[in-house]
């Protein structure tokens, strides 16, 4: 039997307290993919307990699969909690999932409904289409067919500036949008991206876009590792339905919104959320102490033949290389957030890396490593070498990184990576000695001008590609 809404009594799992099918369409959430299931959803599950307006209308903008799989379950789900305790519940939040290609009109309608005040997105660092200077890349070859073709859009930035446009044109106030992507000042940023593509052909809607689009700033934390077969396998034990895709993540879960005006918006510190005006600080602490940690174990992890993350923290040397990186290069860089301890954080993430509960790959951390550094590693590392602080640590998991572009391109494995073209053709010129750091160093999509010309920076490269390439990676 399948979950779905007639079968949803017979699941063993914690259920919605409310009718799923009662829910109104609040939200228009762009990459319903498994952070998006595990995280957001989740608090609006919370929010809908006792406000039937905030069901969510996924759209995916390049594949079938959450749709093909979520449609014949009513949108249900399983979200598998794995930690020191271990719970299952049905989510049912996800009202429904659109194909944004196959659905383009469908996807506008819901967004201009009076009801959706909402579009949140997790597209993931290269959704946004950003330059390295984080700016919007006119040059980016979806943003160029979006601004030649606005009604029927590729790239999220494209389906949103459309969005306003046409609630413009009905007289609708513009929704509230909340990127939920581990890129710093991701609300100053996607706003500055809309308003530069829309201004492209005209200013005065790019004024108003301006003038009146909330975009709040957020950090977003979970570790919520992809589903595989076994825990398809699991859920269907426990709860005793088949799930095409359920989803698993850890206990802990943060989720940080700058204050915005939203007349009507959701009660988000019922649910949990946190809204402050300072989520500058937070989202440094995180990007740098969780994720920049995550990318180091990612690719000096996979250097020492390890396959999770908490396999790699088994590694004494690595353990203490990734708590040295966090306590004494990263947290002297930070300001912390009101109210909180940032070696109690450290020590937190680091528990956290350690759950024995779940399998977190280290090749899914591994993916876009050229959108990654520069915001986990590169930021941390440029401001330690201003304040000429030892930069040798830091420079690990960049050249890390370059050995596993080298691998990549040695036996031919698919790299996901945004530029991954452009770094197999690097990584195949590799010569597996010194020389290599200075044609990664050359990409400016990766590394600034600055940095890469600076003598301190490429020393220290150099000296951890050649340690990672001599022995075992031993940081001394
Ligand atoms: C990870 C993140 O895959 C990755 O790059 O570092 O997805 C990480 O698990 C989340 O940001 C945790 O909140």
């Amino acid at each position: 039997m399948r979950l779905s809404l007639s079968e949803l009594s017979a699941a063993k799992a914690l259920k919605p307290a409310y009718d799923p099918a009662s829910l109104a369409t609040g939200v228009v959430h762009f990459g319903p993919g498994a952070f998006h299931r595990a995280h957001q959803a989740a608090y609006f599950d919370a929010l809908a307990q006792n406000d039937p307006r905030w069901g969510i209308c996924g759209v995916s903008l390049h594949s079938t699969g959450v749709r093909d799989a979520l449609a014949p379950q009513d949108g249900l789900y399983t979200l598998a909690i794995l930690d020191e305790e271990i719970s299952y519940r049905v989510i049912g939040a996800m009202r429904e999932v659109l194909v944004g290609p196959e659905d383009i009109e469908a996807v506008f309608e819901r967004m201009t409904r009076p009801s959706v005040s909402l579009v949140t997105s997790t597209v993931t660092e290269k959704g946004y289409c950003l330059a390295p200077d984080f700016s919007l890349d006119l040059q980016h070859p979806d943003i160029v067919h979006d601004l030649a073709h606005p009604q029927t859009p590729k790239s999220f930035i494209g389906y949103v500036t459309e969005g306003l446009r046409r609630r413009r044109a009905q007289g609708l106030k513009p929704f509230v949008l909340i990127p939920c992507d581990n890129l710093p000042k991701n609300g100053e940023r996607l706003k500055a991206a809309v308003t530069v593509f829309a201004g492209q052909s005209d200013n005065e809607f790019a004024r108003w876009i301006w003038d009146q689009l909330q975009c709040p700033c957020t950090m977003v934390d979970s570790i919520t590792p992809a589903t595989d077969d076994e825990l398809r396998t699991r859920v269907q034990a426990v709860v005793g339905l088949e799930d095409a895709w359920p989803i698993q993540r850890e206990a802990f879960t943060q989720w940080v919104i700058e204050k915005h005006v939203h007349d009507g918006g959701p009660d988000w510190q019922s649910v949990g959320v946190t809204l402050t005006d300072n989520v500058p600080a937070y989202e440094r602490a995180k990007l740098r102490l969780l994720n920049g940690p995550h990318s180091t174990l990612a690719y000096m992890g996979l250097h020492r033949g390890y396959e999770s993350v908490s396999e790699a923290m088994k590694d004494a040397e690595l353990a203490d290389i990734v708590r040295g990186l966090m306590i004494e290069d990263v947290v002297p860089l930070l300001e912390a957030p009101e109210g909180l301890d940032l070696i109690a954080y450290c020590e937190d993430i680091l528990k956290r890396f350690r759950n024995p509960a779940i399998v977190h790959k280290l090749s899914q951390i591994a993916w876009d490593g050229s959108q990654k550094l520069p915001i986990r590693i590169l930021s941390s590392l440029t401001e330690a070498l201003d304040r000429g602080q030892d930069i040798r640590r830091l420079s690990l998991p960049l050249a890390a990184w370059m050995r596993f572009i080298r691998s990549k391109a040695l036996t031919g494995d698919a790299l996901t990576d945004p530029l991954a073209t452009d770094l197999i053709a690097v990584g195949k010129t590799c010569q597996d000695n010194v020389s290599d750091v200075s044609r990664f160093l050359a990409m400016r999509s990766v590394f600034p001008q600055d940095l890469a010309t600076d003598t301190t920076f490429i020393t220290a490269i150099e000296a951890a590609y050649t340690q990672l390439l001599t022995r075992e990676g031993v940081f001394a």
